[in-house]
């Protein structure tokens, strides 16, 4: 397959000045007629006329009016055609219907929808699908359905037809359309500048009671983009609408937001407080889009960071400003160190802006998403949040209405700022999660850091330079008493030493407070540092990170050793459960170890082989020692979480459940799942009752709760995927593969269905002693599902591939079964693209 690189970035030969689109819908033989407005453009490199165009039948095109003969070539057309100003029209047949790929315009429980980013609108007629061609949109929509949608605002409506009018140029990316029996939660929300705009999240009427939640998440997102960056909504309406076969969470296109049923449906019944957080965050993420990615959009794919990773960091600070930032930020990072640090670890390690792909849709990854936002996090604390305000606002001003590039977003911020960021641009450029050392040496009251930074070689990159890494650092004395307050060390040498003095006794560094930037810190701190740390810290985020450290050292010594867990940590995770100072989610947090993913990669790190077998038996291990130490203040805890109000998501009920369900999955060990019965039984929301039936399933009980889960959701398909996850999750691993196959041979397993494919496919590595048996089966299994999946949904196969790159990490005889997986895949006969590239980066 060819690759595509930044460097060979060249302008459209054409602009468009207008596009005037037709749909005369219908399931096999939908037609679409383009009517294009061309013009060549003054900065381009040549005159050659392509379109993008695939899986269309081409039933008619003129020029001016004239009928031409288009040239077919592989991926489009090619036309002879003026050297000015030129209307194309074109009418295309396809067949949504049979589009189960979920790219371009397709169906879903007899609803029209569409999927254009990244390339999806070549599916639907011929154009240039290229982000920096932006144009206005008139839309028809011919239908007897009675909801017809597309993006911008309403114009007429009238039987069996809607026109839509789009004002604002947009790349063909940002399309959609949307034609289905559906019902609206309908609101509304006044600008800041006063202009009123309509909102409507639609449904299925079976759905029509848990979108209120939705509703009020956008009004939010609205006020607060007001309030944090200036920003107001600029159409008559705001559209969202709900559709259960989607390759993704969520889509931002133009004034008709295209959501996943699970990025957007959420009742106390059926969703858990972390679904509502999810829902709340895509809204916002999506709404926050508006402004950056379609009001300033990527030049090319290749800057697809440009408007994800600032998106992301914003959707990140409004979660935070509405529900406290330290939690917001370790569940940020939890994901960070699972998602991210592992994909920089191994093969499929790239750039936050990659220099060349196969296939882009392969690169809706960690590393765009949540290191992109890491690095806007950076840049906001390198220059503090006056300066980066001022920095936004130029780049609103300076790049509205554009196709911009990651130059284009730094040089705003240079010009703003003064600040010279030629070697901060490094984190653009290379691959890799960066290591820092620390070594500490105190002496007559003056106390010295050496810092060392290095970046181990990633795929085409071995040799890295030096990065700037704001550290945020504190000081604490013996007692715990914060004795410098955070300051932000800039370290931009392979090594570099600071220096504070003026102390009585050794301090205690507080280091890399807030998570202030994406590396692996590796200090030689004593158990009993960590404790002062996690007991005292004024840092949330370090106090829990304090916590996960001792975690860490003892499931290494554990897993390494055979040692017994360590008594500082269990009297550390005591004392802290006792501490009713800090808050229900911060104990729930901290109490809960890291992953097993977390133990792999660490032992990795230190230079062992991770064993998921002794990995998984040291956690049981752990958990159930954590188990028998709290027993005594566990029920005690438990019962002070009990909420009697009425069900609402908002953070302090939440936090007092997630700890209820932490000290239940631990309860649950010594009273063999009495409490978690109870639980179950009394529960009136999704948390508790997941919680509950978490817990059984974990001591191997909860078989009869788990059947009467089945019926009685036997119709929420949302709640089945949960039913069908947590199965795989709670799995003991030797039966990992039994239940695999008695969970796909059901009739309920829509493996076509991208949330029911990964709810047992892709929360296979959520369970990673079961996934990595040692005879290989599991691996076997999932190969061959993805192979069956490639062929009608290469995006979501291919994205579940990546569960295999970790395979160098592991012993000979697993590395051995797993790359023979990797390679029948690669073999397969018609294997997509998307997927062929993904096996092809992970065996290089
Ligand atoms: N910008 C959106 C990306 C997206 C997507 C990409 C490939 C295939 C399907 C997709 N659905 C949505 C989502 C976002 O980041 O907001
Ligand atoms: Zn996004």
């Amino acid at each position: 397959p060819q690759k595509i690189y930044l460097a060979d970035y060249t302008p459209p030969a054409y602009l468009v000045r207008h596009v005037e689109l037709t749909f005369r819908l219908a399931p096999k033989a939908t037609r679409v007629i383009a009517r294009i407005q061309f013009a060549p453009n003054p900065a381009a490199h040549s005159r050659d006329f392509f379109l993008h165009g695939e899986k269309l039948k081409l039933i008619r095109a003129s020029i001016d009016g004239t009928p031409v003969q288009p040239v077919l070539v592989d991926g489009g057309l090619t036309a002879s055609v003026p050297d000015a100003p030129f209307v194309w029209e074109s009418e295309v047949e396809i067949a949504p219907i049979e589009n189960t790929a979920l790219d371009g315009l397709y169906m879903s429980n007899g609803m029209y929808c569409t999927q254009c980013e990244p390339e999806g609108f070549r599916r639907i007629t011929y154009y240039p699908d290229r982000p920096d061609v932006m144009a206005p949109f008139d839309v028809r929509i011919e239908s007897d359905l009675p909801i017809l949608l597309s993006n911008g605002n309403p114009v007429e409506r009238g039987a069996g037809y809607a026109v839509w009018h789009d004002p604002w140029p947009k790349p063909s990316y940002l399309f959609a359309l949307v034609a289905g029996d559906l019902v609206a939660e309908r609101g509304a929300f006044t600008t800041m500048s006063g202009k009123d705009v309509s909102l409507a999240v639609w449904t299925r009427a079976a759905d029509a009671d848990k979108a209120s939640f939705a509703l009020g998440a956008l009004q939010r997102s609205m006020l607060w983009d007001e309030q944090a960056y200036g920003r107001e909504y600029d159409l008559d309406v705001f559209n969202i609408v709900a559709v259960s076969d989607f390759n993704s969470g969520a889509m931002e296109n133009k004034g008709l937001n295209i959501f996943n049923t699970a990025a957007v449906l959420a009742s106390p019944a059926t969703a858990t407080d972390m679904d509502f957080q999810r829902v709340e965050g895509v809204i916002a993420h999506e709404y926050f889009h508006n402004w950056t990615g379609n009001r300033i959009t990527c030049r090319d794919w290749f800057q697809l960071s440009l408007k994800e990773g600032l998106t992301v960091f914003r959707d990140q600070q409004f979660t935070g400003d509405l529900h406290g930032h330290a939690v917001k930020r370790i569940r940020d990072v939890i994901k960070l160190h699972t998602r991210q640090f592992r994909e920089d670890g191994g093969p499929l390690a790239h750039n936050v802006r990659p220099e060349s792909f196969v296939e882009i849709s392969n690169f809706y990854t960690g590393t765009i998403y949540e290191k992109g936002a890491e690095v806007i996090r950076m840049l906001h604390r390198l220059v503090g949040p006056v300066a980066y305000g001022e920095a936004l606002d130029l780049y609103f001003d300076r790049l509205d209405g554009q196709a911009a590039t990651i130059e284009d977003w730094l040089q705003v911020f240079q010009d703003a700022t003064g600040r010279d960021l030629t070697q901060f641009k490094r984190w653009y450029q290379q691959a890799g999660t960066p290591q820092v050392s620390v070594v500490k040496e105190y002496a007559d009251g003056i106390l010295k850091l050496t810092l060392r930074q290095h970046t181990p070689p990633t795929p085409g990159q071995p040799d890295k330079l030096p990065l700037v890494i704001p550290v945020a650092i504190g000081l604490l004395d013996s007692e715990g008493r914060e004795i410098l307050a955070t300051q932000v060390l800039e370290f931009n040498q392979p090594e570099q030493c600071f220096t504070f003095s003026g102390f009585d006794d050794a301090p205690i560094a507080s280091l890399l407070r807030g998570f202030s930037a994406p590396v692996i810190l590796r200090q030689e701190n004593t158990s009993e540092e960590l404790a002062l740390l996690l007991a005292h810290d004024t840092d949330s985020f370090n106090r829990w990170d304090a916590g996960q450290q001792l975690a860490r050292r003892t499931l290494a010594a554990m897993v390494i050793d055979n040692a017994p867990p360590s008594s500082t940590y269990l009297n550390a995770m005591q004392a802290m459960l006792m501490n009713e100072a800090l808050y229900p989610a911060l104990r729930a947090l901290i109490l809960s170890l890291p992953s097993e993913e977390d133990t792999a990669q660490n032992l990795a790190l230190a230079g062992q082989i991770p064993d998921p077998d002794a990995i998984h038996a040291a956690h049981e291990a752990l958990k159930n020692h954590l188990a028998e130490h709290l027993e005594a203040v566990l029920p005690g805890v438990y019962a002070a979480m009990q909420v009697d109000a009425p069900y609402s998501p908002e953070a302090d009920q939440a936090g007092k459940r997630a700890l209820a369900n932490a000290t239940l999955a631990l309860i649950s060990r010594t009273d063999h799942g009495q409490a978690a019965e109870a639980q179950y039984a009394k529960a009136d929301n999704m948390t508790l009752t997941l919680g509950a039936l978490a817990s059984l399933l974990s001591i191997g009980r909860g078989n009869s709760q788990l059947a009467a889960f089945a019926t009685h959701w036997a119709d929420d398909k949302l709640v089945i995927d949960k039913w069908f996850a947590l199965q795989v999750t709670e799995a003991a691993p030797r039966r990992l593969l039994n239940m695999l196959n008695r969970l796909t041979a059901l009739d309920t397993f829509d493996w076509q269905n991208p949330n029911r494919f990964r709810s047992v496919l892709a929360t296979i590595s959520a369970n990673p002693a079961g996934f990595h048996q040692a005879d290989g089966s599991v691996y076997r299994f999932v190969a061959d599902w993805l192979i069956r999946l490639d062929s009608v949904n290469p995006w979501t196969a291919s994205r579940i591939s990546a569960a295999f790159d970790g395979w160098r990490r592991y012993d000979t005889g697993r590395q051995a079964l797993m790359r023979a997986q990797i390679e029948r895949i690669a073999k397969a006969p018609g294997i997509s693209r998307e997927m062929s590239e993904m096996v092809g980066r992970m065996l290089a």
